[in-house]
């Protein structure tokens, strides 16, 4: 899973990267257009641990996140589509856009439009992407229309049609989120990357300050929240960031006074995985145990093909449990005798906490 993180300039949008990757890349940097930061950070899981100690596995890997920092989103960005098309196109790949909103008050950091307005801001980026995604939906119709003037290949004609329906939600300014596309239609357009279809979620960056204030300064952006594939959460980031540099007895300390109760990174994964429609199975033994990431609805082939493209083939069944299950049982001899252990075909969609015991045929 791949996250890009986006907002205005000086908002605290490499703060909450530090955060998240864990990272120590320079907050401030106003000037450091293009610059891109990028980091794959572990998702922290306490069933990995439980499932490593009770196989005794020495090698224990989590799964994890890809985040992207760009510098900030200017009202010229579109203009300057040149210079900013690294930035753009490294935003196209991502699975996710993470928009960080700026409701901290610092008079030392001057806010570009000169006041600390989030809702403004949350309009103004969502108006840039809009144009961004614009431009390549003119761009790709004029090349389509002069191509294929004088013929009538359906399939070209299907992609005019679902273009110009993009253009005109474009047009009036609402995001591609708002479109209500079909499996086929979506999987058409998908190449595009277009900034507006990918799942948003906006990050509220408060100060320290207003954590006892928190439930009413989120009020104006509880409406966001009913928009389609979009997601609020709220952090503290440069609390968090210099917390998540502390080791693991003081942020625990730091964390219970704040009244926090989960990190910011575990509350952005959390969210993120409930808006990506986002799953975590595992695989365990003496050897290794590993978390990975899996789509909701896919399945037991499907998970075989993550651990092992060649499994996807060659895969016969798998045996299933729940992770808390075999961690009571403490083996797969004791969870088979007790008839927990279950032998799932090809068709079994896999569960959130799932361990999976994969059986494939090695001549395949
Ligand atoms: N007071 C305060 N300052 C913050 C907070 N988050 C970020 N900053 C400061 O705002 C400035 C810009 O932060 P940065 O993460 O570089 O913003 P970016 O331009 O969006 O990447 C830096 O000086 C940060 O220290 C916050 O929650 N409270
Ligand atoms: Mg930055």
């Amino acid at each position: 899973m791949k996250i890009g993180i986006v907002g205005r300039p000086q908002v605290g949008k490499t703060t909450v990267f530090n955060t998240l990757a864990q990272s120590n890349a320079e907050v401030g940097g106003y000037t450091s257009r293009g610059h891109i930061n990028l980091s794959t950070a572990n998702i922290p899981d306490e069933r990995l641990a439980r499932l490593a100690e009770t196989f005794e596995s020495p090698k224990r890997t989590p799964a994890t996140i890809d985040y992207v920092d760009v510098a900030g989103v200017t009202k010229s960005d579109v203009e300057q589509a040149e210079l900013d098309s690294g930035m753009l196109g490294e935003l196209r790949t991502v699975d996710a856009l993470a928009h960080v909103v700026r409701l901290f008050e610092d008079e030392s950091v001057p806010h570009v439009d000169g006041s600390v307005d989030g809702e403004r801001d949350i309009e103004s980026v969502s108006l840039e992407f809009v144009l961004a995604d614009l431009q390549i939906v003119e761009g790709r119709l004029s090349r389509l229309r002069k191509q294929f003037q004088n013929q009538k290949l359906p399939e070209q004609q299907n992609e005019i049609r679902l273009l110009e329906a993009c253009q005109q939600t474009l047009e009036s300014g609402k995001p591609l989120r708002a479109l209500d596309l079909s499996i086929n239609e979506e999987k058409l357009i998908r190449g595009y990357g277009f900034l507006t279809q990918k799942p948003l979620l906006l990050v509220c960056n408060i100060g320290e300050t207003q954590l006892a204030a928190v439930d009413e300064i989120l009020k104006p952006f509880a409406k966001y929240e009913a928009e389609p594939q979009t997601a609020v959460i709220v952090l503290a980031a440069q609390l968090e960031m210099e917390l998540s540099q502390l080791d693991e007895t003081d942020t625990e300390i730091f964390m219970a006074e704040m009244g926090l109760h989960e990190s910011a990174l575990e509350r952005f994964i959390q969210t993120s995985y409930q808006l990506l429609g986002l799953l975590t199975f595992f695989t365990t033994g003496p050897v290794e145990t590993r978390a990975w990431t899996l789509q909701a609805g896919q399945t037991a082939v499907d998970a075989a093909g993550r651990v092992h493209t060649d499994f996807a083939d060659a895969f016969i069944r798998s045996e299933t449990i729940n992770w808390e299950d075999l961690v009571t049982c403490g083996s797969y001899p004791e969870a088979r005798s007790k008839g927990l252990l279950q032998a799932e075909g090809k068709t079994y969609q896999v569960q959130e906490g799932d361990v999976l015991l994969i059986l494939a045929n090695p001549t395949h």
